[in-house]
C-alpha cells in the first residue's frame, strides 16, 4: 500500500503551470509594485497588503530578504538601534539589549519571519525575475515595469534576444537598495540627477534614510538604501532599523494616493 496518493507526472507539472499562470495574469495589474524583496520591500509590502492593496514584490534573486540574512562581513547577527525593534516585536522576533538602545537578533530568523509575514498578509511574489526598465504614461508618470527572466542577463547574447513584457500598477516602489535601479532608469532618460551614496557613518544616516524616503518622482516611491544613493546620504552599513522604518514610511506615503480597499 503506498504512502502518497497517486498522481502522475503530467498532474504536477499542470498544478504549476496553471497556479503560476493564474497568478501571473492577475497581477499583470496590480495597485503597487515593489522592485526588490529585502527588509525595506518586505516591510512596505506587508503594510500595503494589510490595508487590503494588491501588492507584487519583483525580486531578481530566487530568495526573498536582500541583505538581510547576514548581519556584517559574514557574520549572521543583526544590529537595530531604538526604536525600530518594535518591528521586531511585531513579527515575533526574539532579540537581545546589548547596551542602551542598541539590539542584536538572529539574521535567519529575523528574515524568515519578515519574509513569512509579507506572505501572510498577502503580497505575491514574482522571483528569478528582474527590472528591466519602467513604462512612463503622461508628464513622464511611472505607470509600471518592464520584466525579464533574471538568468538572460547570464545568457550569451545570441540566446538573450528576449523581449521583455511590461507589468501594470497605480505606483512603483524602488526597494533595489544600493543599486535604485528603478531610479536609476529615470536618471537614463534624464529625468532626474542621482547623487550617489556617501561614505559610511550611521548616526546621520538612518535618521536621513527615513526622513528622505518618499515619492521621488510621480508614480515611484524611493525607500531602503535607494534611499541613500538618490540623494547622496552616507551608508549605514551593518545596521538594519533605517531599513525597516523607511519600509514603513514608505507604505504610510502610499496609502493615502491609493484608495483603500480595508483598514
Ligand atoms: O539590498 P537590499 O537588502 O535593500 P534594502 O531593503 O536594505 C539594504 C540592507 O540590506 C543593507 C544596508 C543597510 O543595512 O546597507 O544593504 O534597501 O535588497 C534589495 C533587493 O533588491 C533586489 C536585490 O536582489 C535585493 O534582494 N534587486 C536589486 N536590483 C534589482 C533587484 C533589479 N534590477 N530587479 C529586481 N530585483
Amino acid at each position: 500500500m503506498p504512502l502518497f496518493h497517486p498522481v502522475s507526472e503530467k498532474d504536477v507539472t499542470r498544478a504549476i503551470v496553471r497556479s503560476f499562470l493564474r497568478q501571473f495574469d492577475e497581477y499583470v495589474e496590480s495597485d503597487v509594485i515593489i522592485v526588490g524583496g529585502g527588509p525595506s520591500g518586505l516591510v512596505a509590502g506587508k503594510k500595503l497588503a494589510e490595508n487590503g492593496l494588491k501588492v507584487l514584490i519583483v525580486e531578481r534573486n530566487n530568495y526573498l530578504g536582500g541583505g538581510f540574512w547576514v548581519g556584517g562581513y559574514f557574520m549572521n547577527k543583526l544590529t537595530l538601534r531604538a526604536p525600530s525593534q518594535e518591528v521586531l516585536e511585531e513579527l515575533g522576533v526574539p532579540y537581545e539589549e546589548v547596551q542602551e538602545g542598541l539590539f542584536v537578533a538572529d539574521a535567519p530568523h529575523a528574515c524568515a519571519r519578515m519574509i513569512a509575514a509579507a506572505c501572510d498578509a498577502g503580497v505575491k511574489i514574482l522571483n528569478l525575475t528582474l527590472l528591466e526598465d519602467i513604462v512612463l504614461h503622461e508628464e513622464n508618470r511611472v505607470a509600471g515595469i518592464v520584466i525579464n527572466w533574471s538568468p538572460i542577463a547570464h545568457l550569451p547574447k545570441e540566446i538573450s534576444a528576449l523581449d521583455p513584457v511590461p507589468l501594470e500598477s497605480k505606483i512603483v516602489m524602488d526597494a533595489t537598495g544600493h543599486d535604485a535601479a528603478v531610479v536609476r532608469k529615470l536618471e537614463q532618460r534624464g529625468l532626474i540627477k542621482m547623487a550617489g551614496e556617501g561614505a559610511l557613518w550611521i548616526e546621520k544616516s538612518e535618521d536621513a534614510i527615513v526622513v528622505r524616503t518618499g515619492e521621488v518622482h510621480p508614480g515611484l516611491i524611493v525607500m531602503g538604501m535607494a534611499v541613500g544613493a538618490v540623494y547622496g546620504l552616507p551608508r549605514m552599513g551593518p545596521t538594519f532599523g533605517a531599513m525597516l522604518l523607511s519600509g514603513k514610511r514608505a507604505a504610510e506615503v502610499a496609502l493615502p494616493m491609493l484608495p483603500r480597499v480595508a483598514v
